[in-house]
């Protein structure tokens, strides 16, 4: 009999792997936890389902037609049809609107970003509109803005799939996505309105019905100060864009199934969100809820790839063994797993934080730890997911570089982590933004502190041991670089990839306690001590010293 590879089967990724449930288990009030559990169940089931037809979707990508064939401009994006269903499936099982359910308190974000770790990765990446809708439903209800809240957020939050709306972030333009204050875009006031003028150079969703996109009012001063933020809604009450042409769909490595397009901008009308010299102030809301989403869809794509690499390693025969029985085929795979739990445990920390922030929960400490979290949780958990991603294709072997078995599709989904929503550099300066604004620093040394104080066991001393120099050294590499901003701005990166591996092992090493605490084993503890081995600190000995080499090198 000839030989055939079986293909890697996907198991319930809620039922498959223990750290969402125990941490869901620790953090969320018991009254919440039994129903908790079966709703990820249930989803964890529908995703197992969705990867199937996912598969049987990939060929379908999103078209663009530009004219009608009566020569009519029509600019109609035809999604594929698992973004279709995905609409709907988002809408039914409240993937934005379970955030901000008030009958679940601070936890709201705890029950929401489960459910979008879970079903989320089987979606085809449909997690963008609804990351951004989620951003932009913040950013209204904190505006104030009572006409433009009553219109929207009803829509925006709604669980009905022929009521819910999304919506996009138009940030990027021809002159970049990274510095915003060179924005093009103009607003002119029409009336009592405001009409804009220019284009957007990535438009993530364009099939959404609002949009929110900043835009220099006509007279306002250049640079960010000079930049207001509009909401946009596209189509009129006959469905034709208001203003707007689609110039052409990107063709890019992944996120393929996410229309994203190039726009140009001619008399759009608008309604200002705040301030007129506020815009990038007012956005941030957005930010921040779209770069913890980024984080989670880093979790989510981790598990599947893993989940993946784990099941083929349970079918692959190489060498006369299973290759889950090679020793080092099982030292790969258990690096990898320790990666994915301490990107699980720094984002639903961050996640947490959001939740107690929204309800006004946070002591003063937490609040600076949220500020600092936010970019360190989405840089971080970024580079991971290209990492690990790409190690569990590589575990697949060839299967893995080829399209048809789907398996690339996870890298390239996960590439674009660390680009969209800030860049790791662009981030890593963001926490030195929140660092520098005072009680940061101590805030993410205090949690350190309070999670490593918690780890009492002797098998966790060596990774607590390691936690606490990667801490320190990263505390002296502040004092010191304080004064030197090149230095410092230099240093950035591997500054905040520090904090944030530190904070991951960290929450490892207190997880790891509570689940020998409480009966659950030594899972966590073990990925603690292989994620110390992983490399924690990064900063290096002699940043200084690197800026002539850099100079040589660069
Ligand atoms: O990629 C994009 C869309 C992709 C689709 C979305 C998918 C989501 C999917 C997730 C899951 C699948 S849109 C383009 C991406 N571009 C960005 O994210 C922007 C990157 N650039 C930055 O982040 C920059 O740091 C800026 C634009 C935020 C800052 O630029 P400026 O012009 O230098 O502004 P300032 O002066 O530094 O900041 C203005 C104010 C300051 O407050 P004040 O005036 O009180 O001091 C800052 O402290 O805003 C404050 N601020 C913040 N506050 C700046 N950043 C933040 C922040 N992150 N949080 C709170």
């Amino acid at each position: 009999m000839a030989f055939f590879q079986e293909p890697p089967r996907l198991a319930n990724p809620f039922v498959e792997d223990p750290i969402l449930g125990d941490f869901l288990a620790r953090e969320v009030p018991a009254s919440q936890h039994d129903g908790l559990v079966q709703t990820l169940r249930e989803l964890g089931e529908l995703s197992v389902e969705y990867y199937g037809k996912s598969l049987a979707d990939r060929a379908n990508e999103p078209v663009l037609t530009q004219w009608d064939a009566w020569g009519n401009r029509v600019d109609h994006i035809e999604v594929s049809p698992l973004w279709r269903d995905a609409q709907a499936l988002a809408a039914r099982h409240g993937l934005v609107a379970t955030g901000y359910d008030p009958s679940l308190g601070p936890a709201a974000r705890l029950h929401q970003f489960a459910a979008v770790t879970v079903l989320g990765p089987s979606l085809d990446v449909y997690s963008c509109p609804l990351a951004m809708t989620d951003g932009a439903a913040r950013t209204l209800a904190d505006s104030g803005n009572r006409e433009l809240m009553d219109r929207y957020l009803p829509r925006l939050l709604s669980r009905d799939p022929l009521t819910m709306w999304t919506s996009g972030q138009w940030m990027t333009e021809r002159t970049g996505g990274s510095d915003v204050s060179i924005s093009e875009t103009v607003a002119r006031r029409d009336g009592d309105g405001w009409r804009l003028f220019g284009t957007k150079w990535f438009t993530s969703a364009t099939t959404s019905q609002i949009a929110l996109t900043l835009a220099r009012p006509e007279g306002n001063p250049e640079g960010s100060r000079g930049l207001a933020l509009f909401c946009v809604e596209l189509r009129d009450e006959n469905g034709r864009l208001r203003g707007i042409t689609v110039n052409r769909l990107k063709d890019k490595l992944g996120t393929r199934k996410v229309p994203t397009a190039e726009l140009t901008l001619d008399g759009t009308p608008a309604v200002p969100l705040g301030a007129l010299g506020e815009g990038v102030r007012a956005i941030t809301p957005m930010l921040s809820v779209t770069r913890t989403w980024n984080a989670i869809a880093a979790v989510g794509l981790m598990r599947r790839g893993l989940s993946l690499a784990r099941d083929f390693a349970r079918r692959r025969r190489a060498f006369g063994a299973l290759l889950i029985d090679k020793p080092l085929h099982a030292d790969t795979l258990a690096s990898l797993e320790a990666e994915y739990a301490g990107a699980l445990l720094l984002s639903f920390r961050a996640v947490q934080l959001l939740g107690l922030a929204e309800h006004g929960a946070l002591s003063p400490e937490e609040a600076h730890l949220a500020r600092a979290l936010t970019p360190i949780a989405k840089l971080t958990s970024g580079k991971q997911a290209v990492a690990v991603t790409s190690e569990a294709i590589e575990c697949c072997g060839g299967a893995g570089y080829v399209e048809d078995t789907g398996l690339p599709r996870v890298l390239a989904d996960a590439q674009v982590l660390p680009i969209w929503e800030g860049t790791t550099n662009v981030l890593s300066v963001d926490t030195l933004r929140a660092l520098g604004k005072g009680g940061a620093l101590d805030a993410v040394r205090a949690e350190v502190a309070t999670n490593l104080g918690l780890a009492r066991d002797a098998g966790l001393a060596a990774p607590r041991r390691v936690a606490e120099a990667a801490l320190e050294h990263a505390l002296s590499f502040c004092a010191h670089a304080m004064g030197t901003p090149v230095t410092l701005e230099a240093g950035a990166r591997r500054l905040a990839l520090t904090l944030g591996r530190t904070l991951e092992l960290s929450y490892l090493c207190r997880h790891a306690q509570w689940c020998l605490d409480t009966g659950r084993g030594g899972r966590a503890a073990a990925a603690a001590r292989r994620f110390a081995h992983n490399g924690v600190d990064l900063i290096g000995e002699r940043v200084a010293q690197d800026l002539e080499d850099t100079r040589l090198l660069a």
